[in-house]
């Protein structure tokens, strides 16, 4: 098993520095490392998400206007393994010729990095199914990306709430897919969800490795 992933605690963090920002797949750094990377809308918690699993708080820049991260931006985790905060989709009051750009830096890196081991698409839990989160979920099984489902901010309301919404989404992709993805619940808030995603990169990391 990795150094750093032994012997966790739900407080203790991860030996995770952050390495270098990429606008391209071209641009990426070459490894050999499996990846972790975070998705979805901007403002979702992916960087808050990406700090809460490393235990580190400063380390990815979480921002409270949206729109803000526009690169690939690359963090390791010992000498196993990476995280990586992509930039969010769907962020309206972006120019169209940004937009365009974004989708090719993400479809770019999440179709050609071979060494990435699963994308977590993050899903704001307070929220009954979103078309533009849906359509994103049939892209990535479409593209046959390894991902799970990460519904975040749960501490935001309350967990029936949390049930029904993934209930709700599963649903939806049950009409297209006969195999529903793993699906984690977290909070940024209250570090729940840690050790539970931890666990799953351990395994992912420590079993088959990158399945591409
Ligand atoms: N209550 C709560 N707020 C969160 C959580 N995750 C993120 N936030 C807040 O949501 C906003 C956007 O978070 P950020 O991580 O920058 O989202 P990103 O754009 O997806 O990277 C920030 O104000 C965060 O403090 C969470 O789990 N619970
Ligand atoms: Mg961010």
């Amino acid at each position: 098993m990795p150094i750093a992933l032994k012997n966790q605690t739900p407080m203790s963090a991860l030996s995770a520095k952050f390495q270098t920002s990429a606008p391209s797949l071209e641009t990426c750094p070459i490894s050999l490392l499996p990846e972790f990377a975070f998705i979805g809308r901007s403002n979702v918690g992916k960087s808050s998400l990406l700090n809460m699993l490393a235990g580190a708080k400063g380390l990815a820049k979480v921002s409270a206007t949206p729109g803000h991260t526009q690169l690939i931006n690359f963090f390791a985790v010992g000498t196993t393994w990476s995280l990586v905060d992509l930039p969010g989709y769907g962020y309206a009051r972006t120019a169209k010729t940004e937009r365009d750009r974004f989708q090719q830096m993400i479809a770019g890196y999440l179709c050609g990095r071979k060494n990435l081991a699963c994308v977590f698409v993050l899903i704001d839990a307070r929220h009954e199914p979103q078309a533009i989160d849906v359509d994103f979920v049939k892209w990535v099984v479409d593209e046959r990306v390894p991902f799970a489902l990460v519904f975040s901010k749960a501490d935001k309301v309350s967990p029936a709430r949390v049930k029904a919404n993934i209930e709700l989404f599963q649903a939806k992709i049950g009409t297209w897919s006969e195999e529903l993805p793993r699906v984690f619940t977290t909070s940024a808030e209250t570090r729940s969800g840690r050790m539970e995603l931890l666990g799953f990169i351990r395994d992912t990391v420590g079993g088959a490795g990158v399945k591409r």
